[in-house]
This record gives C-alpha cells, structure tokens and sequence, in this order.
C-alpha cells in the first residue's frame, strides 16, 4: 500500500483470518483472537510504510474487524484515534492530536534514553494525553511494539503508563530446526522431534503448507524470534541439496517468513564441495574449493537477499569437517565465512566436537573436556563473521550440566549459547518440564565469579557484536505445535529471554499464560492461572529430582533417551559415565586427582569445582566421585538425598495431575484432554525413575533408606 494512500481499511482491505481461528489442524498458542481484544476494539493509527508495516496493518486490520475497532494507515485527513503505531522519520500527517503525540513520543524517549536511537527492532512506547503511541525506527521495531501492546492487553491504554523503551539485548534470536527433508531411518522425520513431523518437509520434499509456515513465523515474531534454521545439523543427501538444486525450497520458505523478520539460515555439509560440486577434495586452502563456495553462496543470495547464512556441524557424530584434511576448526569455519562476507551472512559453527568413539575403560578421556580443548586455542583466529555456537552445558543439554567453559574462554570470538528448547533430555514433552528457569541460571551465570560478566554478556557481546542465543526448536506439524500444549510455554519463554535475558522466567511464564488462556475467555482465570503456576513454575526441579541425581546426568535408555536405564551408557562409546560401585558414584573432573575438567574455568569456579567441600550440591556427581555417606551441604547424605528426592519428585507429580484435574470443564478440552493423557505418562514413568534409580543404589551401596520406605 502506497505511503499516503489514506483509506480507512477496515472496508477495503481484505484479510485472511489466521490460521488457527478456524482451522482445527491447529492450535493458536500464544496468539488466540481473544489476545488481541483489547488491541482490536480501539481506533488504531498506523503511519509507515515497509513490508513489516504491512504486517503491522494487517494484524490490526484483523484485529479490529473482529472486535469492533476501525484502522487507519496514513490519513490525510483529522481522524480520533487510541493508539498509534509510527516510524519516526514518517512524513508529517495532517492530524494535530496524532503530531502532538509523536512529539511527545520523542520528548519521552529523551527522558529514558536521552533520545538515543531505537535501532533495527526496538521501539518506544509512551502515552500522550489520551493516546498510546509506539514509535520505532524501523518497521521491524513496529512490528515487535505491536505485540507488545498485545501482550499487554488494557494495559497498553492505562493512561498512568510511564514510557518504555525496548531493545533487544541479543540481536540474533535464532531457533535451529532439527527436520530432515527425507526421513532418516533412524531419527525420522524430525531429529529429536516429539512433535510430530516437520513443519517446512515430508517424505522428502516441501510439506507445502505455507499458511501453516506464516502462522509459525506470527508465534516466532511474537515472541522475539528473528532467525530460523530450517534443516537438520546432520545434513543427509536431500538435505544437502538445498544449497543448489533445491535452493528454490529454502526461497519459499524465506518469502512467507520475511514479512514476520525472521531470516532464514541453511545447514550444510562441510562435504558440500565433493557432495554436489563434484570435486575430489573440500579442504579449504584448496582453491578450487574456495571458488565453489563463493560460486554457491553468490547463487543463493542471487535469490535470498537477505539470507543470514551457513549453520554448520563438523567433525562430529560422524559428519565430515576440516580434520580430514589435517586442518582446524579456525580454517573450516574462515572458508565458509569469507564466501559469506560479502553478503553480510554469518556462519554458524558449532563446538559440539568430541570423540564418540570413546572406550568407557579409558579413564583419561573426558568428553566434557573436548570442546574447550579443541576450540579454546583457536580464539583469536576466526573471522569476524564466524559465531561459534557452544551448547550450554559442555557435555549435551542435560537437566543438570555446568555452565560450558568455552563460553568464557574466547574473549576474541563471537560466541552463541546454544540452548535445547525440544526436550530430548528433559522429558520428550510428555513430561511437564519448564525450562525457564534452567536458562536463567544460564543466562545470569557470572563464570569469572559472582558480580562479574554473565553468560548473557557474552551472547551480547561487547557493543551488541555477540554471537546471541540460539535454540533447537521443539515444533513440528501437531495439532499443538509442540505435543505437549504446556511446552508451548518453552518456545515463547526461549524468544522472550533472548530479547531481553534479565526477565524474571516466572513472570513470563505468567505473560505465556495470559495470552494462550485470556483472562476474558477463562471461565475462574485467578484458579486457572495460579494452577498453572503450581504446575510448571517448579517443574524443572520436579524432573530433576524423579531423574538422574546431583548433576551425574544421562541413566537414560540408548537411542531415544527416554526413560530410565542407569547403566544404559556406562559400557559403551559416548563418554557419559557415572561410575557408580559399591561405595560410591559421580566422575571426578578435578585437578588434583581427576580430568582435570574443573581447571578450564576461570579461576573463582575453578576453585569452587575443584572440592567436594566448596562444589555446589547440584554438581557435585559432575565434578566428583564421593562416596555414598558423603555429606551434602544440605545434611543429608548422597545416598539418603538421592531416595528423597526421587520419592519427592514422583509425589510431585502426582500433584500435578490432581492439580490439572481441577481444570476440568474450564479450559479448552482439546487442550485439557492432551494434557490430562501426558500427565498420566509422566506419572508412569517418573514412578519407573523413582523405582529403577532408588533400587540400583540400594543394591549396590546395600544402604537402606531412612525413611523406611519401599524400594524393590
Ligand atoms: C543433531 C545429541 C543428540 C543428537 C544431535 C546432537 C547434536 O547428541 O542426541 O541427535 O544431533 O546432539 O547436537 O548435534
């Protein structure tokens, strides 16, 4: 729509309704139609132009003609409006009251930030006598201001509203899809995927349901999501393809995600050159090889302008890296990142590189070491668009890990934080698990020590030149997205901690719950929302308590890591033991008698690690092997801790079911029914942790429970 075209769109403008609304293939999460009442019934000014600007009309237009509101975009004419949405370099409208409140707009963002620049995605939002006023500079910053005053419902029009100034902290808040566009005898169709298929394919090619895909991109964007991966880090044949022949798939994708902000990242194999070049090499000081990728990456920005780049697993589970041709990680990652460059595209190499091919009897090798041991060196090294992408914790997304040491390790390199929003150790979104909390003792980690810089600065970087936060997306082609209606809630939290990682995770899970269950459409809302609370604020330490103990990780069944099996990998070619024996369990990863882990942390963890005396209790099976009498900070015993909270946690549990039961009849039974049905398997199996944990210990340390209590 033309800038100054000044038509009143409720009448001309023809929107289709989101997908959801109508359409029962799919629930709406966090953006029913109810959301956007209180947006919807107001009179609503939106001045700009861009393609996000047309997003922005288009929600509001869709809004409003469902609640009894009127839009306008760029009238010419005096018009009474309630809310107004504007780029501030906008030409001047012929409206006083709508002037008057872009100038205040302005003199309040001088109040809060002494006028400073709102960027690419931050916006303003102020009152102005009887008006709320958003103002950005760019239609992306409008875009996310938009959700914002839906995510604040009335709230946005309280005329007591003091200014609010929003930026993003990260500025890339990417979501990595684990989908194969063939399916992959072993994995599926969705590597770790327990929610269905795949959004994006099937059986081998597009799954084709744009609108689908738009609707995603609407949740993402409304959440803070800007960057999606949409194919699998183990890159298989078809995979390999979208880079050439099937670059055309990826376009697709990419055009119906634009209009939400989110770019559109590729994996690729570091074999690409041999894969579909048809050369005999991919080392990359090979010319030939360089001039492939420079070829390639000029194709797909030919048709992708702004693509955002390679995403990149090496040397790793079995996927080909530079090692082959004796060259490092530095010199794999410069070749993909310099065909980049020119396009302002980033790669994305990942740390997760280790040996799986371990011998469980050689206890000289520590997996957990591995990443720090082959990247740490490399700092200094890697060009300036190269992110190197660590997985949180440094041995793979358990429910309990340390805080990666690589991530403090590599001053000189952009580092992202890699997260895992799918629950493949956490409960497969069968299991209630809200992994908030877990992220923001991440994200507020301070590994030089308390009061220094946090794991969230090192995303930002210094200047905002960080590598930001990137998570595997837990969604797939289920009627809820996501299996499990309440993992809805990790999705949204994952994007809101990555726009701003110093929210409290309880008050966003408490903004989660009043969007997906609107007060206005929930029959008892107080009872509703304080169940939820008791359900999922704790739920995370409910998981840990009923599963491995004190930060040992893994006892989970081969393959599909699903349920318990506590000797399932302790003889086999992974490197994740426990070493449980008669007298005690936990790997010892000191310095003094262990691998030597705990001595790649700076100094004050390294120390706090180093002993079991100073070692926090959570971590203390990580980092020490302890007998089963050792005294925990707590009082409690190892082996007597270790009873109690797996019969704690399977009672947990079993509160939650009694406590969703009460929902019954209040809430949406499609989503009553799910979960009604998921609780009961968590129930099951959480009762088989408890029995399957606590009996392995009793016979093997022979030390009864205190308590008295069962156990087989
Ligand atoms: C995509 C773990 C998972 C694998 C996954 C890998 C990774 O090992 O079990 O399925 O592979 O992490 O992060 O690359």
């Amino acid at each position: 729509m033309n800038a100054h075209e000044s038509t009143d769109l409720e009448e001309s403008m023809f929107v289709a309704e989101p997908l959801g609304v109508e359409d029962p293939r799919v629930h709406p999460a966090w953006l029913p139609p109810e959301a956007f009442r209180a947006l919807g019934a107001r009179r609503v000014l939106v001045h700009g132009d861009g393609l996000l600007v047309d997003t922005v009309l288009d929600e509001v237009t869709r809004a409003c003609t469902r609640y009894g509101g009127r839009v306008w975009h760029s009238p010419s004419w005096d018009v009474e409006v309630d809310l107004v949405l504007t780029l501030r370099d906008a030409d001047e409208l012929p409206n006083s009251a709508v002037e008057a409140a872009r100038s205040a707009a302005e003199a309040a963002l001088v109040d809060v930030a002494d006028g400073a620049t709102l960027g690419d995605e931050g916006f303003l939002l102020a009152r102005a006598g009887e008006l709320t006023v958003v103002l950005a500079d760019a239609p992306a910053g409008l875009l996310y201001g938009l959700f914002h005053v839906v995510r604040l419902c009335a709230g946005a029009f309280d005329p007591a509203r003091p200014p609010e100034l929003h930026r993003p902290a990260l500025r890339r808040r990417m979501l990595n899809h684990w989908d194969n566009v063939a399916v992959h005898p072993v994995m599926g169709q969705v590597e770790r995927g327990y929610a269905g298929g795949s959004i994006f394919w099937a059986g081998g090619r597009p799954r084709g349901d744009l609108a689908r895909i738009r609707e995603y991109g609407r949740l993402l964007a409304a959440s803070g999501i800007n960057a999606i991966s949409v194919n699998n880090v183990n890159v298989g044949r078809a995979e390999a393809m979208l880079l050439t022949d099937r670059l055309g798939d990826v376009t697709e994708i990419a055009d119906v995600l634009r209009p939400y902000g989110i770019r559109v990242h590729l994996s690729v194999t570091f074999a690409a050159p041999v894969v579909l070049g048809g050369l005999t090499s991919a080392d990359p000081f090979d010319e030939d090889v360089r001039a492939w990728w420079a070829a390639t990456t000029r194709r797909v920005y030919e048709r992708i302008d702004d693509f955002g780049g390679y995403l990149v697993k090496a040397d790793s589970e079995g996927q080909p890296g530079p090692f082959t041709y004796g060259r490092d990680h530095a010199d794999g990652a410069n070749l993909l990142a310099e065909a980049l460059a020119p396009y302002g595209g980033v790669v994305h190499w990942r740390a997760f590189v280790y040996n799986h091919h371990q011998d469980w009897r050689d206890r000289s090798t520590d997996r957990a070491r591995a990443a720090y041991d082959h990247f740490a060196p490399l700092d200094g090294r890697f060009r300036t668009n190269v992110v190197l992408q660590v997985k949180f914790g440094p041995v793979d997304f358990q429910t309990r890990e340390p805080v990666s040491p690589v991530l403090a390790a590599m001053p000189a390199t952009r580092i992202a934080v890699e997260l895992q929003v799918t629950q493949e150790y956490t409960g497969q979104q069968r299991h209630v698990c809200h992994l908030g909390p877990c992220w923001s003792e991440v994200l507020r980690f301070a590994p030089w020590g308390p009061g220094g810089r946090t794991i969230a600065d090192v995303a930002t970087g210094e200047a905002g030149t960080g590598g930001g936060l990137v998570a595997v997306a837990n969604t797939g082609d289920d009627l809820f997205w996501t299996g499990h209606p309440l993992a809805q809630a990790n999705l949204y939290t994952f994007g809101r901690l990555a726009w701003d990682p110093r929210l409290d995770a309880t008050a966003v899970l408490d903004e989660w719950m009043t969007l997906t269950f609107p007060p206005s459409a929930t029959a008892e809302p107080e009872l509703v929302r304080r169940t939820l609370h008791e359900i999922m604020d704790d739920s995370w330490r409910t998981y840990e308590r009923y599963t491995a103990p004190l930060g040992v990780g893994f006892m989970v069944h081969p393959g599909d890591h699903y349920g318990p099996d506590v000797d399932g990998y302790e003889y086999s070619r992974w490197g994740t033991y426990h070493f449980a024996d008669r007298d005690g369990v936990g790997v010892d990863r000191s310095r003094a008698s262990g691998t030597g882990f705990a001595g790649q942390y700076p100094p004050y963890w390294a120390d706090v690690y180093e002993s079991p005396q100073t070692c926090p209790d959570e971590l203390l099976l990580f980092f020490h092997h302890v007998p089963y009498t050792h005294v925990l900070h707590s009082g409690s015993t190892v082996i007597q801790h270790i009873y109690d909270t797996h019969f704690a946690g399977v009672e947990e549990v079993a509160v939650m079911r009694r406590r969703w039961q009460t929902l019954n009849g209040m809430i949406d039974p499609t989503v009553y029914e799910r979960v009604a049905e998921r609780l009961d398997e968590q129930v099951r199996c959480a009762t088989e942790w408890r029995d399957q944990i606590n009996t392995y210990f009793f016979r093997k340390s022979g030390i009864p429970d205190a308590r008295g209590r069962r156990i087989h």
